[in-house]
């Protein structure tokens, strides 16, 4: 748990938030599936007709909040759907994020991971649709991109079950060390 604010500014304690980002069709929804429970709320962003859909998580010791935001190719919003998933990255304060990429195009989809880092968010990259990228005989040297980049890099099948358990531990270890951590929400 950690302190967050009530409406009314008094302290109280929240679950931990686990945000997965990324552009439309990359395996956001799949993966938000294979993280949740049963107790699954989709509800409009207030003042939008956004759906944003929030459930529980056990992750290791820790349960946790995730939520499956709306498409977004940029921080700087154009559509509502950018608006609303910006602004759960950035006045939420997210102890994890997850940003889902098609590895297939992966060189189109860095711009974003760089914006969250920029950002100071605590961005996880998972490489999703491995399966497909391999049969284009692609190779991605996971290694050597997580040491350029400074964060974690999984590659993953998400429609198999490839990568979750390693992610899983991941943030894991993310929420068990942060707890106190705060997240830059600079607009
Ligand atoms: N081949 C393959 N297909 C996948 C994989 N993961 C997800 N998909 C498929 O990709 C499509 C999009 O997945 P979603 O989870 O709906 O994508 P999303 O990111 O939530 O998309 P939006 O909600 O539109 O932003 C679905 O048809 C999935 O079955 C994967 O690892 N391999
Ligand atoms: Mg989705």
């Amino acid at each position: 748990m950690r302190q967050t604010h009530c409406e009314d500014g008094t302290p109280r304690s929240a679950p931990a938030r686990v945000v997965l980002v990324g552009t439309p069709n990359v395996g956001k929804s799949v993966l938000f599936n294979r993280l949740t429970g049963r107790y699954v709320v989709v509800s409009n962003y207030p003042g939008t007709t956004v759906e944003v859909t929030r459930g529980q998580a056990r992750i290791g010791d820790v349960v946790c909040e995730v939520i499956d935001t709306p498409g977004m190719y940029s921080l700087s919003p154009i559509t509502e759907e950018e608006r609303v998933a910006r602004a759960l990255l950035l006045q939420q304060q997210p102890d994890v994020v997850i940003h889902v990429v098609d590895a297939k195009n992966l060189g189109r989809m860095l711009a974003l991971t760089l914006q969250l880092l920029e950002a100071g968010l605590p961005v996880i990259l998972l490489l999703n649709m491995m399966d497909e990228a391999e049969r284009l005989h692609l190779h991605i040297d996971h290694h050597a991109l997580a040491k350029r980049l400074g964060i974690p890099v999984i590659p993953a099948s998400l429609i198999s079950g490839r990568g979750v358990e390693e992610l899983k531990n991941i943030v894991g270890e993310y929420l068990s060390n942060g707890q106190n951590r705060s997240v830059s929400t600079a607009d």
